[in-house]
């Protein structure tokens, strides 16, 4: 078999969220946006697709390093594209090779009619998921007030979540960042759901030591679970420093560039107690499976960032315990419970008791409504 095409379709889809100034995604008026989804094609007809991508970096990076190549040599593409990222960094990102490494992973499962997660080597078929809010905002009844946390909290554990991360207030709001108000959120939530449920804090990402230390010191009285990124990544001595202090477990690395090799590293300054990556961080399921196992052969417990399939997969084939998918971004204006328009299902439907199952149908599993995108194409 041999790929012989890498196309992208871009289609009409609705999005009820808007991003601010800063990038940070909140609730926003109902408006029309323009998708794309990657086709990797072969000479025997099957092919493979993931959501994302871009024609113009497909037709100049991708296809001249993979076209003519058996898809089902990911391992060989893989690198091939990690060593063709050195002399391209403005075009290929680790987010356009996760694109394309889960396509092939798509594909893959399509050929042999499998789904992904068991050709990984499967450990389970659901996982526990938490309630991950978007960032604070300044929208009455929204992520507003610390109590709102705590209200939005408690609906979250009567919907089923068995815990619950919240993402705090970042610039631009105005008056933000402050890690007393933080702290405040993190107080309401407790004493809103009770001491049962887990509970994680991913705040402000630029604080500074200090500003991070009463943070996770005042966290470690909440009895949460997790503080997740309160400081720039690149400085690694930076969370050495806080991790030799504090009880609470810290989590990390999430956006830190450099895929495996970056993950390597914290681990041996330990400068997290519990590692992190997502396929979009690190260039898809390929690395995001190599850091599993690296987890594994340290002893190091392992939590996955972001959601959607190619995560699913690899958590529903991790040995050691990843214990959560990360679902949302979630906010009290926003129905997560609502699929796209261009899916015919959620792919990470969750039941009552707050546990996400893994579609067993063959590839990554999302349910593509193909009729969809050809009558909402954007030529
Ligand atoms: O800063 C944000 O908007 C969020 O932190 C976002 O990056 C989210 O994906 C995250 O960190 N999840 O864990
Ligand atoms: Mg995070």
């Amino acid at each position: 078999m041999k790929i012989t095409d890498v196309q992208v379709e871009r289609f009409r889809s609705i999005s009820r969220t808007t991003r601010d100034t800063e990038g940070h995604g909140h609730p926003g008026p109902e408006r029309q946006t323009v998708q794309s989804l990657t086709r990797i094609c072969t000479d025997e007809g099957v092919e493979g697709y993931c959501f994302g991508g871009n024609q113009a970096v497909m037709d100049s990076v991708i296809k001249p390093a993979i076209v003519g190549e058996d898809p089902m040599y990911r391992e060989r593409i893989w690198h091939r594209l990690n060593a063709w990222q050195r002399l391209h960094k403005g075009t290929l990102s680790d987010r356009v090779i996760a694109t394309v490494d889960m396509a092939l992973w798509d594909l893959a499962g399509r050929y042999l009619r499998q789904p992904v997660y068991k050709l990984l080597g499967a450990t389970r078929d659901k996982v526990l998921a938490y309630a991950s809010t978007m960032c604070g905002d300044e929208l009455p009844g929204g992520l507003d007030t610390p109590d709102a946390y705590g209200r939005f909290a408690l609906a979250c554990k009567e919907r089923g979540y068995t815990a619950f991360k919240l993402h705090t207030w970042m610039p631009p709001v105005p008056w933000a960042p402050d890690p007393r108000r933080d702290l405040e959120a993190c107080a309401a939530v407790r004493q809103a759901v009770g001491p049962e449920m887990k509970l994680m804090l991913d705040s402000y990402h630029f604080y500074s030591r200090e500003e991070a230390l009463l943070l996770g010191r005042g966290l470690e009285k909440l009895d949460y679970y997790w503080i997740e990124e309160p400081m720039d990544e690149q400085s690694v001595s930076s969370y050495v420093w806080l991790t030799e202090q504090l009880d609470i477990p810290v989590l990390g690395p999430e956006t830190a560039e450099g895929k495996m090799f970056t993950r390597a590293e914290w681990i041996v300054r330990q400068a997290a107690d519990i590692s992190r990556g997502g396929v979009g961080d690190v260039g898809g399921i390929t690395p995001l499976m190599k850091i599993v196992h690296l987890c594994e052969s340290f002893g190091m417990r392992m939590e996955v960032h972001g959601g959607g399939p190619g995560n699913l997969s690899v958590l529903c084939a991790m040995g050691i315990p990843g214990e959560f998918y990360e679902r949302g971004l979630l906010h009290p204006f926003i129905d997560y419970e609502q699929k796209p328009p261009y899916l015919k299902a959620l792919p990470d439907p969750m039941d009552e008791e707050g546990y996400v199952h893994i579609s067993k149908e063959p590839g990554l599993g999302w349910d593509i409504d193909f009729d969809y995108i050809d009558t909402h194409r954007v030529t």
